[in-house]
């Protein structure tokens, strides 16, 4: 399934079910926690594709950035991937919402669009952060992403003209497209 927000300014929001790995853009943020050292889920899907490169250059940042906090990302080469780039976004592990996780959700995808903008590439993908392992209410994270997607693209981007929201199954895809329909029916 697949579903495009085309922008008045011309720039794309593509939701599209599938592996985020098979997808070329030139960047690609992934889902991984504050101790850099990889896991399961969509972290564990970019390091089996991307090869042993990736994690051999977090081995060689961790001490001086890790712990990473929730809401914060760091860039590393993306290895055999599609790619040029992997974010490697910290998403918030949900307590029932009460510990700043809406606000360090919507960081994980501000500061991934700004490494993009700031490194002047023009397309970028993102997972569905948080919402797997960390327990991340799906229809809320949802929205969040969407919301901060479509603000980037609305008022900063100048180099980014595709974003990639990459979502693993239907009923993931269910959710992004119902947030992107009442994000964009407003
Ligand atoms: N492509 C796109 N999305 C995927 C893929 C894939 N190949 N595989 C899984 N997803 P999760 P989190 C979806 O658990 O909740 C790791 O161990 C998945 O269905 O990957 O942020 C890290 O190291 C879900 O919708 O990330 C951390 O310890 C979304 O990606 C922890 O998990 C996120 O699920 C992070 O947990």
């Amino acid at each position: 399934m697949r579903r495009e927000h085309l922008l008045a300014n011309g720039k794309r929001l593509i939701l599209l079910e599938g592996d985020i790995t098979r997808v070329p853009v030139d960047a690609i943020a992934n889902a991984a926690n504050s101790a850099l050292v990889g896991g399961g889920g969509v972290d564990g899907a970019i390091h089996r594709a991307g090869g042993p490169a990736i994690m051999a250059e977090l081995d060689r940042m961790r001490a001086a950035v890790a712990p990473l906090a929730a809401g914060q990302a760091v860039a590393t080469s993306a290895g055999n991937l599609p790619a040029r780039f992997v974010f490697h976004a910290v998403g918030p592990i949900w307590h029932g919402g009460g510990r700043g996780e809406a606000e360090a959700l919507a960081s994980c995808y501000r500061v991934c669009l700004d490494l993009a903008e700031q490194k002047g590439l023009r397309s970028i993908s993102l997972p569905s952060i948080s919402t797997g392992i960390y327990a991340y209410p799906i229809d809320a994270a949802a929205q969040i992403a969407i919301g901060q997607i479509l603000d980037f693209l609305d008022r900063r981007a100048i180099s980014v003209a595709e974003v990639w929201m990459v979502l693993f199954g239907a009923s993931a895809f269910t959710a992004y497209e119902a947030a992107l329909k009442t994000a964009t029916a407003r």
